[in-house]
């Protein structure tokens, strides 16, 4: 009935009446996933059967992007279809950073409010919380409630950054007032246990950073005190955003809903559940690929039992690309083996190559898309602008700055055209990339520092500030052609230069 009244009430506020459609909306998005992690993208070494049901029932893209090689921008991109480089501070935020996106801002969880949708966010936030800092002890707020989430249940930033606690909706879920929850970036006194004096406790060992605090027997980004009874078990994460997601669209399954499921894993400190512990060869790594596609199919249980599968759209992610050692001795490098975890790309997180973006890319709406695979170019970014036109909802000429509405090619419609470009970026826009049909441009400021580590592919180094690719037959950015296609390279540096200085892409 809430459905009705709630489709009843969009149509009537709609311009374009007979085309809009309320589906329900789910984006998974995984944390540093990489495009050859999963079965269905050519993985051998590990399986994602779950991931696989999804990509055979729907579209699988090889040419899907998130925006940035990071999760904070690329999120914020998500969110808002605004390139993160055009707002300062969009860079990995830190434990006591504020909410980066100012209340009032358009989010896709904004557009679908307004379309009568139920909406939430479950999982990763790391967004920053708060104004000018978050207040751990009182109301975290603004937060995603101030930006069109109706309900949050949060794992604040990272789980190697400091606090481990759940923030539900304004407040640190189980915190007991007479243990107050302190968080800082310096030890609260020189008896502070720590990755470093106390490393031979440690259930797994740091390899760079992550020496401070230590909980669950991992030492962690930032020290922090207080708030005992709060604390989370990492091992238990992905069953807590699971119960809570299916606990959360059972009580929505009667109006349109919004979930964006924001997965930890595969991020370090890479802890799963004891029963995934060892279910690859891969190391911790792999069993957390594994926690995370158990995940994906409680999810598309949940919509099989409610009878929501056929009316819901689902979009499955990465932030960014992969990495092996992201600062904890957990295996991933020692028992990689075989496996590619960029799948054909150089580079990985933290860089503009393609690995860093080029990531898993999947949509499935059972009563709508016809199952096949696309090599048209999308990128979250354009999730907020598609889903406006999905909605019928009219954005606002400021909003979702370079969100492009894709949505045909999103649903895999014969003919149907994605991006003729793509500005791809690093952590804070340092390095940046632009894909323009089969051509990759990489304006490349410093080296990204886990290149080497992911890929195997040998790169020739030109050591410019400007390299060129031709991906057809250079899938790896092996082979720099600047010098070859001097016309091209101009055009490429010349459209990129447009990119940054007009401030918007959409039109
Ligand atoms: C880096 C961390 C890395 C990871 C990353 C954020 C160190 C040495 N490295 O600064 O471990 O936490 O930030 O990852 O501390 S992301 O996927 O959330 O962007
Ligand atoms: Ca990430």
């Amino acid at each position: 009935m809430l459905r009705f009244y709630a489709t009843l009430l969009f149509l009537c506020a709609s311009s374009s009446l007979f085309s809009a459609e309320t589906p329900n909306i789910i984006v998974i998005m995984a944390d540093d996933l990489g495009y050859g992690d999963i079965g269905c993208n050519g993985a051998t070494a590990l399986k994602t059967p779950n991931i696989d049901k999804l990509t055979a029932e729907g579209m699988r893209f090889t040419n899907g992007y998130c925006s940035a090689s990071t999760c904070t921008p690329t999120r914020f991109s998500l969110l808002t279809g605004t390139y993160a480089f055009r707002q300062k501070n969009t860079g990995i935020a830190p434990p006591n950073g504020p909410a980066i996106i100012r209340p009032g801002t358009t989010t896709i969880a904004s557009i679908l409010k307004k379309a009568g949708y139920a909406t939430a966010v479950i999982g990763k936030w790391h967004l920053g919380l708060g104004d000018p800092a978050p207040d751990w002890n009182g109301e975290l707020k603004p937060g995603p409630l101030e930006i069109g989430f109706d309900h949050c249940h949060l794992l604040p930033t990272t789980n190697d950054r400091v606090p481990q606690v759940y923030v539900n909706n304004h407040r640190v879920l189980n915190l007991d007032p007479k243990d107050p929850l302190w968080v800082g970036s310096e030890a609260p006194d020189e008896n502070t246990p720590t990755g470093i004096t106390h490393r031979s406790t440690l259930k797994m060992d740091w390899s760079h950073g992550h020496n401070q605090t230590i909980h669950n027997g991992i030492s962690r980004i930032g020290f922090y005190t207080g708030g005992m009874a709060a604390r989370f078990r990492d091992e238990d994460l992905g069953d807590e955003w699971i119960k809570r997601s299916n606990t959360w669209i059972e009580a929505h399954k009667d109006q349109p809903f919004f979930l964006y499921f924001a997965s930890h894993d595969i991020h370090v400190p890479r802890m799963p559940h004891e029963r995934f512990q060892g279910s690859t060869t891969l190391g911790f790594r792999g069993d957390s690929i594994v926690e995370f596609d158990w995940c994906v199919g409680e999810l598309m249980k949940t919509l099989d039992r409610l009878k929501l599968a056929e009316n819901t759209l689902v979009v499955l992610c990465s932030d960014n690309g992969p990495v092996l050692d992201d600062g904890y001795q957990d295996g991933a490098v020692e028992k990689l083996g075989t496996h590619e975890p960029a799948g054909p790309f150089s580079g990985g997180k933290y860089s503009v190559l393609e690995g860093g973006t080029r990531t898993p890319f999947i949509t499935r709406w059972t009563g709508r898309i016809k199952p096949g695979v696309s090599n048209e170019v999308v990128c979250t970014i354009d999730l907020a602008a598609s889903i406006a036109t999905l909605t019928g909802t009219t954005l606002a000429q400021e909003a979702c700055l370079d969100s492009l509405s894709i949505l045909p090619a999103l649903l895999g419609e014969a003919g149907a055209k994605g991006r003729d470009h793509l500005l791809q970026q690093d952590n804070n826009g340092t390095n940046l990339g632009l894909r323009m049909g089969d051509w990759k441009l990489v304006r490349m400021k410093t080296k990204g520092k886990s290149e080497a580590k992911v890929s195997r592919k040998v790169r020739q180094e030109s050591g410019g500030l400007h390299r060129l690719y031709h991906l057809p037959d250079d899938a790896g950015e092996t082979k720099d052609v600047s010098a070859e296609h001097p016309e091209r390279l101009k055009e490429m540096i010349s459209k990129l230069d447009e990119i940054v200085a007009a401030g918007r892409t959409r039109i």
